[in-house]
């Protein structure tokens, strides 16, 4: 990690759909721990999201709904703003697509790369639905992928193979709206010419080496076929509209203003600051480093088109890391509205559980390398045996054992044998746990952390400090005090992942100094600032039936445009 900027970017969801657990670990939980961990260590750090409000997910959504888009958008902004902040992370700004900054910057991004030469004119065979009477959005045309043969390719991209499509290519393509078969019609669109940044691509991307190799594999595969340009237009009503004659009855296409979301939503976080150029330091200064989470879906978007624009653009920060994670099951299936199957956030508030305890499992299950799934069981074990029993009962017994006996304060001057080993084993499995978090890694940056607690528990039970209460209280005090100081480096380094309850542990331990710096550093005096409680509960079966039956309702979209 150098010592510039770092800005944190998650892709912008959709304003169709109220985000699921897996829109949660897939990008917006990875996102926030990352920027926690840059934030304390005292990197100068943004963290940055927004609705992707534009284009035909909104305008079709709202079709279905017999909403406008505005009433969609603005009511979706709330819910997703809403569940974010719930689970607590920790955007500096969560702004919309929707916003006149975000149509101006995307409307100024358009006129730079046309006046450099990027984009040109042309022809495209559009499907009309003669039904609903309207152009159909890429991804309401579904048929057989020319590619791999999935038949419930989308006319944007097919599911399967991650092939980039125009609807134009697949196979029996029907209306997903009516499923009859779209007629195609010519319609003049505006085209980016990626063709000509496929060198600059290709060599940007085989240089990346923070990248994990299925990113850098996928990209590098769709540059071998070859790029060719890409509609960045499309006719529609909702979106920004195009600021050129003979299109100024059109808007961009959604892909072509959602990421420039990013930059718009840099530039408001600046705005709302007072400082109106803050965004160039992230944008500009090559020593900023960029990090995208996004699912994978949406990684040839952040690999290829993106920084494609981004070169026909020029004079703007490339990502530095695009983490593509993988996708998260519920039970054994895709999570799927329609279906029913899977954990909808809406009613997550209502179970009564802690965020840091839904925190603690999801961390568990960030589909990081390959796709993960959300269980009950595992859900159970992973906060009883791990969270509650390991993490937690180290915490508790240490420091109400201080608390009864030594009145909350214990000193030691200088720790000496077993207790200077054991700081050492820590502080050692502290620095690794960082040096994961730095590369991206979060559940093994996790597994360090819980065998620091395994220690401090091993630790604990071998120096048995309740006989030593009565027989040697120096050496039980100095037994303690390395107890302590291995609870502070459990509650320092749990801070990107559990915000609220390493709070807690920290005010009790009195820690003054909580960056991560912080971990294995020697205090002479703890002084506890009350009587401990216990940081995490057992869960019970009837608690998590409670969970269960509320999180895995989803609640239709339609009901939130009622009465
Ligand atoms: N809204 C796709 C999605 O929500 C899209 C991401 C935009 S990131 C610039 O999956
Ligand atoms: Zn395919």
């Amino acid at each position: 990690m150098n010592s510039g900027r770092v800005l944190v970017l998650c892709a912008l969801p959709y304003t169709n759909q109220v985000p699921h657990i897996g829109n949660i670990v897939g990008s917006h939980l990875p996102a926030d721990i990352f920027a926690r961990y840059c934030r304390l260590r005292g990197v100068e750090t943004l963290f940055v999201g927004a609705t992707d409000e534009n284009g035909t997910p909104t305008e079709v959504a709202a079709l279905e709904l017999g909403v406008s888009p505005k009433e969609l958008t603005d009511a979706l902004y709330r819910v997703h703003r809403d569940i974010y902040s719930w689970f607590e992370i920790s955007y500096d700004i969560f702004s919309r697509t929707s916003s006149p900054t975000h149509h101006r910057t995307t409307q100024e991004f358009f006129a730079k790369i046309y006046d450099e030469g990027y984009v040109t004119e042309g022809v495209l065979r559009l499907p009309y639905c003669e039904n609903d009477m309207l152009f159909l959005p890429d991804r309401y045309v579904e048929g057989i992928c020319p590619i791999c043969g999935y038949e419930l390719a989308r006319g944007d991209q097919c599911e399967k193979c991650s092939t980039l499509l125009d609807p134009i290519q697949l196979i029996k393509p029907r209306c997903k709206i009516d499923g009859s078969a779209p007629v195609f019609k010519d319609s003049k669109q505006l085209f980016l010419e990626l063709g000509k940044v496929q060198d600059r691509l290709e060599s940007w991307i085989s240089s990346r080496v923070a990248w994990r190799d299925h990113v850098t594999s996928l990209a590098l595969g769709w540059l071998r076929e070859g790029l060719k340009k890409r509609s960045i237009t499309r006719d529609l009503r909702w979106g920004v509209p195009v600021p050129l004659d003979g299109y100024r009855d059109k808007v961009f296409y959604v892909w072509f203003d959602a990421p420039i979301g990013y930059i718009s939503a840099t530039k408001e976080w600046g705005e709302a600051n007072g400082n109106r150029d803050a965004w160039k330091g992230f944008w500009t200064d090559p020593e900023t480093r960029i990090y995208n989470f996004l699912g994978k879906d949406n990684i040839p978007f952040h690999t290829i088109f993106w920084p494609g624009m981004l070169f026909a653009h020029g004079g703007l920060n490339l990502p530095y890391d695009v983490v593509g994670l993988q996708f998260c099951n519920y039970e054994g299936d895709k999570i799927s509205k329609s279906k029913n199957w899977g954990i909808f956030c809406e009613n997550i508030p209502q179970v009564g559980l802690d965020p840091d305890v839904w925190r603690y499992y999801l961390v568990s299950i960030i589909p990081e390398t390959r796709d993960t799934e959300f269980k009950w069981d595992d859900f159970k074990n992973k906060v009883n045996n791990e969270l509650v029993a390991n993490i937690g009962n180290f915490v508790h017994r240490t420091t109400t054992f201080a608390w009864n006996n030594f009145g909350g304060r214990v000193a030691v001057e200088r720790a000496s044998g077993e207790e200077v080993e054991l700081v050492h084993r820590v502080t050692r499995l502290g620095e690794e746990s960082l040096g994961l978090l730095g590369e991206v890694r979060f559940r093994d940056a996790m597994t360090k952390i819980l065998a620091i607690a395994d220690l401090g528990n091993e630790y604990f039970q071998g120096r048995q400090p309740w006989k030593l209460v009565k027989d040697d209280i120096e050496e039980c005090q100095q037994v303690i005090h390395a107890c302590l100081m291995v609870c502070d480096a459990v509650a320092i380094l749990l801070q990107p992942f559990l915000p609220a309850s390493s709070a807690k542990i920290l005010d009790l331990l009195g820690t003054p100094d909580r960056g991560l710096s912080g971990v294995g550093k020697h205090r002479e005096r703890v002084m506890l600032s009350g009587k401990p409680v216990i940081p995490f509960r057992k869960l019970e079966d009837s608690e998590l039936e409670r969970a269960k039956k509320l999180a895995t309702k989803s609640r239709p979209v339609s009901d939130y445009f009622k009465g």
